[in-house]
């Protein structure tokens, strides 16, 4: 009995007094603190922008691997130095290569030409943690956790006044948005997860997101789909973060939608495309000759080649006039990180054979 009493008078008041005491003279001036460096980190970063330039970020780690994506940067990055000609460029990346070697690649693959001397690499170091194969498991979520360490990484390095993603890593916009305090762009290609996705686990296919195992066992089939749907709220959480949003295509553009709902803020910026040498071209096709299709893709799981090939097969039902032997061949290569596993990086042609 006394002891309760004692308690309730001077046990719970001490308590509150502690906190109270914590709350005045730890956590208010560390907010102030907090708040005054802050405002001071953003201050010093619009005087140097005025002063020299904006320094514009682009995230690409995989900036030499010389494909579409890789052709958007190239052609986006001497859109703004033309526009912008007191800007400075910044590219974060994992590549290795020499600053000149990437930039003639650049040249010789893209005709896009570059002053070397405005455009700076910052190197990362934590390739390993963007690498689908380090993680067998949760791939999409772990490797998604992974941009945000290496995006981490980024901003530990340099902190710019503008941000652009163009590789669709939408995790590392919370850290540019509220850590580096500046306005953040993207451009996707592709989204991560989309709902067919989802349906395709529903209905438990087995693709190349779907194992077999899973796609068995109605138990597992639900916490799948749990999974997705967590990583995709997740996924329209980050991607909200983003103030400019542009979308490769009517496709994307209506995934992007249905996953981050910013219809105001997406864009569809069609991808450049070089043709103005192709036009250049004479054709050497004679009314006699058989009739070639030949499409050009990564290997990679999500452009369902078979799929292209029975579109194919049905085509030929269609071909009234050109009942000749025509042949389509798939012709493609394969990035680093390419989930078809035991093929290696490079080029390559498959020859699809005839179809009668
Ligand atoms: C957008 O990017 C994806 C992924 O690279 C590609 O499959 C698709 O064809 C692109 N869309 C357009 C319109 O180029
Ligand atoms: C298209 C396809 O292969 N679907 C399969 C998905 O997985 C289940 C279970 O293994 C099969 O029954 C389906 O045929």
């Amino acid at each position: 009995m006394i002891f309760e009493l004692l308690s309730l008078i001077v046990i719970l008041p001490m308590i509150l007094l502690g906190v109270l005491l914590f709350g005045a003279f730890v956590i208010v001036p560390c907010a102030f603190i907090f708040a005054s460096w802050y405002m001071r980190i953003n201050e010093r970063k619009l005087q140097r922008r005025k002063r020299d330039g904006a320094n514009i970020a682009f995230f690409h780690p995989y900036c030499n691997a010389g494909g579409g994506g890789e052709r958007v940067l190239w052609v986006a990055i001497k859109a703004i130095l033309t526009r912008y000609p007191d800007s400075h460029i910044y590219i974060y990346t994992v590549e290795t290569a020499e600053p000149k070697a990437i930039l003639n690649k650049v040249q010789n693959h893209f005709n896009v030409k570059l002053e070397p001397e405005r455009i700076n690499f910052v190197r990362l170091s934590l390739q390993k943690v963007i690498e689908p194969q380090t993680y067998p498991y949760f791939t999409l979520l772990l490797q998604s956790l992974g941009t945000m360490i290496l995006g981490m990484e980024a901003f530990m390095k340099f902190n710019p006044d503008i941000y652009i993603d163009t590789m669709g890593c939408a995790f590392t916009y919370p850290i540019f948005r509220y850590l580096a305090q500046c306005p953040v762009g993207c451009y996707t290609h592709y989204p991560v997860v989309t709902a067919a996705m989802m349906r395709r686990v529903k209905h438990r296919l087995v693709s190349y997101n779907n194992r077999s195992a899973i796609a068995r066992n109605p138990l597992l089939t639900w916490c799948k789909l749990l999974y997705y749907k967590v990583f995709g709220w997740l996924y329209g959480v980050a991607g909200r973060r983003a103030d400019i949003v542009m979308v490769n295509g009517s496709w994307t553009e209506e995934h992007i939608h249905e996953l981050w709902r910013r219809p105001l803020s997406t864009h569809r910026v069609y991808p450049p495309c070089e043709v103005s040498e192709l036009k250049k071209l004479r054709s050497l096709v004679r009314d006699s000759d058989p009739i070639r299709i030949l499409s050009v893709a990564q290997f990679r799981p999500e452009k369902d080649h078979p799929l292209m090939l029975q579109a194919m097969y049905e085509l030929r039902n269609l071909l009234i006039k050109n009942e000749m032997l025509w042949n389509k061949g798939i012709s493609g290569s394969f990035l680093r990180d390419s989930i078809c596993e035991g093929i290696p990086e490079g080029s390559g042609t498959v020859d699809a054979g005839r179809i009668r």
